[in-house]
């Protein structure tokens, strides 16, 4: 079975810009841009909300069912953007693009979304601690892996989608053309 299109997981710690990459790549490549935040909250695939952390725990199973039906893994062209990575399958998944950001600039960007205390220091933790980094490497192959600065300083924005898109289609050639 080939896809025709590659699927992409877009991760990272809350606030490196998964959403402004996945939407901005979504526009140029004509992908489905899948926010797993917005469809756990949509859809009601959550259980309870972890008081300290203000954040939902996922029913992965629904999650994943909801995600089978969408049909990326016979389709492809689908952007996954979220703070985990770990529980798409590795069949699904091409590219996990790992983003990266200055501790400084996203401590500010946190800061100005409101998150404070035990929030605040546990993102920032797992910022400097390359969770995600870690997780996509533990998960997936490391060639499918790549991490990309996202700090707004050396590497901007389009620079770096620009390159998700180089890798598009070197992908359609190696495996559709
Ligand atoms: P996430 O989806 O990872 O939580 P986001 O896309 O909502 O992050 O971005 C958080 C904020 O940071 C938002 O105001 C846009 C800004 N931002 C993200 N990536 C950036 C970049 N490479 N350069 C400048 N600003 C950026």
């Amino acid at each position: 079975m080939a896809r025709k299109n590659p699927n992409i997981v877009i991760t990272g710690t809350p606030g490196v810009g998964k959403t402004t990459h996945a939407e901005l790549l979504a526009r140029n490549t004509g992908f489905k841009h899948i926010s797993i935040n917005q469809i756990v909250k949509d859809e009601g695939f959550h259980e309870d909300k972890d008081e300290e952390l203000g954040s939902w725990i996922v029913d992965e199973d629904k999650l994943l069912d909801y995600l089978e039906a969408t049909g990326l893994d016979s389709e492809g062209g689908v952007i996954l953007d979220w703070h985990a990575c770990d529980l798409f399958p590795e069949r699904w998944i091409d590219l996990v693009v790992v983003l990266r950001c200055d501790t400084e600039v996203l401590y500010d960007r946190l800061e100005k979304r409101g998150y404070k205390g035990k929030k605040l220091e546990e993102n920032m933790d797992s910022e400097i601690m390359q969770v995600l980094l870690e997780e996509a490497r533990e998960n997936y192959k490391e060639e499918i892996v790549v991490e990309l600065d996202s700090s707004g300083k050396e590497e901007d924005l389009e620079g770096n989608v620009g390159r998700i898109e180089q890798w598009v289609e070197q992908w359609r050639k190696d495996n559709v053309e």
